[in-house]
């Protein structure tokens, strides 16, 4: 095994670069994917990551594809934010299935002061556990996202969902500049940052490459880039969505891994109907995080027995933390480790 330096990155993609990539035969793109993941981890780790939802329904916002939004009647249940204990117990179950990330999500536009201490100890508690921590939980004021950064809190979760052009036709309750601000103040405080989108609502392959090129824009590139498939959900408006083509699905995957070539890309919602081969072909493609665990927030995942079986039948075991979680929080950006290249195939 060669240990080498990263390609340099770019922030300077153009949608027509972007949608040049996305063009490519599939094995094309496949393999320059692969080869740039080689060239930047070793490519049969996956990061795993489990999700809870610490305040479910009733949220403001009209995200068409959202069985969360208090705007559609999807039949689910409000809930008030979860206590402590019940977070706990949750993230050490996590942790003794093989979880190294928790992951907690609210539905709300953005937390209120008086959210934010239970919010706090839930990061601090967590965290205590030897877990990595991760929240989502709508737009952050400056003084919000410094304090979950001085809690300790590793990554904020705040995806971009589709391009700049095609937002107003899925939210239009707030804009694609409170999505970015709110990402700003995120990368100010010194935490991590998850912001990816979603995949098969209708948007056209050049919505796909401006959500990339978004992304990609950010200096640094998001440490980690979700990718979810649209899980169609009754009572939402997407709940008719055309079905997406699992070969689009892995080119986004794919682009994703090329543009962001240090980041993470998790094959993330979606995967309870997607099948072991497009899975694999996701792997291959350059993913390397996803949920586990059975539920998302509100809706299914694998079961923890199907990923473990997944993962022997393709020899990828769970990636290890690296690296300890920034230390002083509140302080600048953490700059990213080198990670090691696993070259034995990269050329
Ligand atoms: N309310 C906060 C927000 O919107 O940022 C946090 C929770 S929200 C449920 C987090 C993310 O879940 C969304 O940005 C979206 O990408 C994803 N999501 C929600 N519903 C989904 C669905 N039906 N299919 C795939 N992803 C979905
Ligand atoms: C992300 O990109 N996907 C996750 C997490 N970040 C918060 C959420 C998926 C939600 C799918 C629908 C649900 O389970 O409610
Ligand atoms: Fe609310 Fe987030 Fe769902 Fe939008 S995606 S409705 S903001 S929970």
């Amino acid at each position: 095994m060669t240990l080498r330096k990263p390609d340099e990155t770019r922030h300077d993609w153009t949608v027509a670069e972007i949608e040049a990539l996305f063009e490519l035969p599939f094995n094309d793109l496949l393999f320059c994917a692969a080869r740039v993941h080689r060239q930047h981890f070793r490519p049969n780790e996956v990061q795993v990551s489990t999700l809870m939802s610490i305040k479910t329904g009733a949220c403001p916002e009209d995200c068409k594809y959202c069985p969360q939004s208090g705007h559609y009647n999807t039949g689910l249940s409000k809930e008030k934010l979860q206590e402590i204990e019940q977070v706990l117990a949750q993230a050490k179950a996590a942790k003794a299935a093989g979880a190294s990330r928790f992951c907690m999500g609210a539905a709300w536009r953005s937390p209120t002061a008086k959210d934010m201490p239970a919010v706090l100890t839930m990061v601090r508690e967590v965290k205590a556990l030897g877990l990595e921590t991760c929240m989502t939980l709508g737009m952050l004021q400056d003084d919000q996202a410094e304090a979950l950064a001085e809690a300790g809190l590793d990554y904020y979760n705040h995806n971009l969902d589709t391009s700049p052009d095609y937002y107003g036709d899925i939210i239009t309750t707030r804009t694609y500049a409170d999505r970015l601000n709110t990402l700003s103040r995120v990368r100010q405080a010194g935490m991590k940052i998850c912001s990816g989108g979603i995949i098969g609502m209708g948007e056209q392959r050049r919505d796909r490459s401006g959500l990339l090129q978004q992304l990609a824009q950010m200096k640094p590139h998001p440490e980690s880039v979700p990718i979810n498939q649209l899980v169609k959900v009754e009572g939402t408006p997407l709940e008719n969505a055309d079905d997406l083509d699992p070969i689009d699905f892995v080119r986004t995957i794919a682009v994703a891994r090329i543009l962001m070539p240090a980041s993470h890309v998790r094959l993330s919602a979606g995967r309870e109907s997607m099948d072991e081969s497009t899975q694999a072909l996701a792997f291959m493609a350059g993913a390397n995080s996803i949920f586990y665990g059975d539920k998302l927030l509100t809706t299914d995942n694998p079961d923890i027995d199907r990923d473990k079986a997944l993962f022997a039948k393709l020899g990828i075991v769970p990636e290890h933390r690296a690296e300890p979680s920034p230390g002083p929080v509140g302080g600048p950006s953490v700059p990213r480790s080198e990670p090691l290249f696993y070259d034995a195939m990269a050329n």
